[in-house]
């Protein structure tokens, strides 16, 4: 499934094939929470602006719409619009942060539902049941994604229990996948590696997950307070003793340097809500580091939000306009600050594994980290 096209230092230039078609990998994943890109992001405009993977939320489309409806109009693919991989987030992540009146106990969690608070009871199986009706490419294992502070006795206690809750996914999915009216029979499971800033005990639960040979390893629980360097320092620990044949998924990073520096460091899959969040509030990226669209000194700008960019935004629209729609609060201005950053995100995915393929990921690595802390104006 995973192919390992070649090595430049520690990054990887990978394909990842799958029933929806071929993942060119180091991949930027676009956030689609609740089976859309927020900022009024359709299906169309992702295949305009070069996005691989949809990455969409278990937790969310369970409270709403619900994933037994989204079964019946025929899975997630049909639903959206969206024929190339989706991957789907179990709801451990999206339960600890957004849930209200949690209680984890070692079938699950129990919680109430933020939109309407009704009582959801959440579980190894009952993660990968949903993910079954939705359908994804790409399931995520159901994990506790523990506070960043959490002390040494929590974490090791927990993550004993994510590594029993992954296996209850495993079990869950191989079943669900022999069903006769499952959707996606081939659906993948990707187990997930915590321990927070323990490097050990991290090590020692890669070691442990990777004996049961999933088609993919994600590294959760970092990007959740911790600084940026000791979020490498996990990495350089934890990365190497994950399966180099299989993709590593670092999950909701992050800024574009953490990706440059995180790529270099082995990871393949990465998906974030910057680029369509601060798109949302007319921050928009560019190779010479990041505009507020708001400012005044925008007010007679005429040129694009970046010289040759060819996303949507850029070829037809100027920085003045956009600053103007903004200020109107009309929707079009931050779609297409949206849709210009991940394009940006999109594209340098793109220039990475160009990089990597020539051999000559560091000089990329430092040219495109130089310009990005130099603006221009
Ligand atoms: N677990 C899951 N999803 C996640 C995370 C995690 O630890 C993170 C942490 N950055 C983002 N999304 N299941
Ligand atoms: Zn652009």
């Amino acid at each position: 499934m995973y192919e390992l096209l070649r090595k430049d230092g520690k990054a990887k230039r990978g394909r990842f094939h799958t029933v929806h078609g071929t993942i060119e990998t180091p991949v930027f994943m676009n956030v689609g929470t609740a089976a859309a890109i927020k900022g009024a992001v359709s299906t169309d405009d992702l295949r305009q602006i070069k996005t691989q993977v949809e990455l969409s939320n278990t937790y969310h489309l369970h409270v709403r719409p619900g994933d037994e409806v989204v079964k019946k109009l025929g899975g997630l693919h049909q639903f959206m619009n969206w024929d190339k991989p989706i991957l789907t987030d179990s709801g451990g992540f999206q339960v600890f942060s957004l849930a209200d009146l949690r209680k984890i106990k070692e079938e699950g969690v129990h919680f109430h539902s933020h939109i309407d608070g009704r009582k959801i009871f959440m579980g190894p199986e009952q993660s990968m049941q949903i993910q079954s009706n939705l359908a994804s490419t790409i399931a995520m294992a159901f994990d506790e994604c523990p506070s960043s502070v959490a002390d040494r006795r929590y974490m090791e206690n927990s993550v004993a229990r994510t590594t029993r809750w992954l296996k209850r996914c495993k079990d869950e999915m191989e079943r669900l996948n022999s069903l006769p009216d499952t959707i996606n029979k081939q659906q993948l499971l990707f187990g997930i590696n915590q321990g927070g800033v323990y490097e050990d005990i991290r090590v020692e639960h890669a070691k442990q997950i990777s004996k049961l040979d999933l088609p993919g390893y994600a590294v959760g629980g970092l990007a959740v307070g911790e600084s940026h360097e000791e979020m490498y320092r996990i990495l350089d620990a934890v990365v190497p003793v994950l399966p180099e044949n299989k993709p590593t998924y670092l999950m909701g990073v992050g800024t574009p340097a953490n990706i440059l520096e995180a790529v270099d460091r082995g990871v393949d899959f990465f998906d974030c809500v910057y680029p369509s969040r601060n798109g949302r509030h007319g921050h928009v990226y560019t190779n010479h580091g990041k505009l507020n669209l708001f400012n005044a000194k925008f007010e007679l700008d005429n040129r694009p939000i970046e010289e040759g960019c060819q996303c949507p935004a850029c070829r037809s629209y100027s920085r003045a306009y956009i600053r103007h729609l903004l200020k109107a609060k009309e929707m079009l201005g931050m779609r297409l600050c949206v849709l210009h950053n991940l394009y940006f995100y999109n594209t340098m995915m793109e220039e990475i594994r160009d990089a990597i393929d020539a051999g000559e990921y560091q000089a990329y690595k430092k040219r495109k980290l130089d310009n990005m802390s130099q603006p221009l104006d």
